[in-house]
């Protein structure tokens, strides 16, 4: 990583039950790997954060205070989604469900007695246009589902929002992609992998565009 550059961090995440590989994390540094060359006055990095209620947002902690990114774009796999789900917010909730070591959620809120919701702060209808523009799918969406995807996304904006009283700080948000997405194509010839419209090169060129998008480098 070189010095003296805005940082942007890429996350992506880990295994989790039903999904024995995840395609965020490779899609994670598939971008990162990239992105130096197509995003030259920034260092790009790329981690993968545990699938894990108490791991996951505690890593992201310390990824945002140690790189004090000024861009942040987490990634996640969905089974519903066809293409790239660009998440306008994430809520204080979660749900009972198992995460990668077994554990559930400690509570029904991500944070006792915080906002309900809190919007993302990336352009996301500048996301949506480049997207299109390169003729690939994707959507908006209000529901981050109630799983890691969402709380990591809370966790993030929480940390923008307590850190920074002006509310102009560092860009977060989310991106969903579907589960069946991998670098040698769709796994198999599945109901699910031939409704995905997504493959693996426009995933790497679309996250590339949302980084461009995101920190204000290319056409307007
Ligand atoms: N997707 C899950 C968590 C990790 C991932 O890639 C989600 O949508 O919450």
């Amino acid at each position: 990583m070189r010095r003296n550059r805005p940082i942007i961090l890429v996350t992506g995440f880990g295994p989790f039950p039903g999904a024995p590989s995840n395609a965020s994390s490779l899609l994670a540094e598939a971008i990162a790997e990239q992105a130096e060359s197509q995003l030259p006055g920034f260092s790009v990095h790329a981690e993968t954060l545990p699938t894990e209620w108490q791991a996951g947002p505690a890593r992201l902690a310390e990824l945002l205070d140690t790189l004090r990114p000024t861009l942040t774009v987490h990634f996640g796999v969905s089974r519903r989604a066809r293409g790239f789900v660009v998440e306008t917010r994430a809520r204080n909730l979660t749900q009972y469900v198992f995460d990668a070591c077994g554990e559930t959620p400690q509570a029904e809120s991500i944070a006792d007695g915080g906002p309900n919701e809190m919007a993302v702060t990336l352009p996301t209808g500048l996301i949506v246009e480049r997207l299109r523009k390169l003729g690939l799918p994707v959507q908006l969406s209000r529901d981050a589902g109630g799983y890691l995807c969402n709380a990591v996304l809370y966790h993030s904006l929480d940390h923008a929002r307590r850190r920074d009283a002006t509310g102009l700080g560092p860009r977060r948000g989310f991106i969903h992609i579907p589960d069946r997405l991998t670098p040698g194509g769709p796994r198999g010839p599945t109901r699910r992998a031939a409704a995905s419209k997504l493959e693996w090169d426009g995933a790497v060129k679309g996250g590339l565009a949302i980084l461009s998008a995101c920190a204000g480098v290319g056409e307007r």
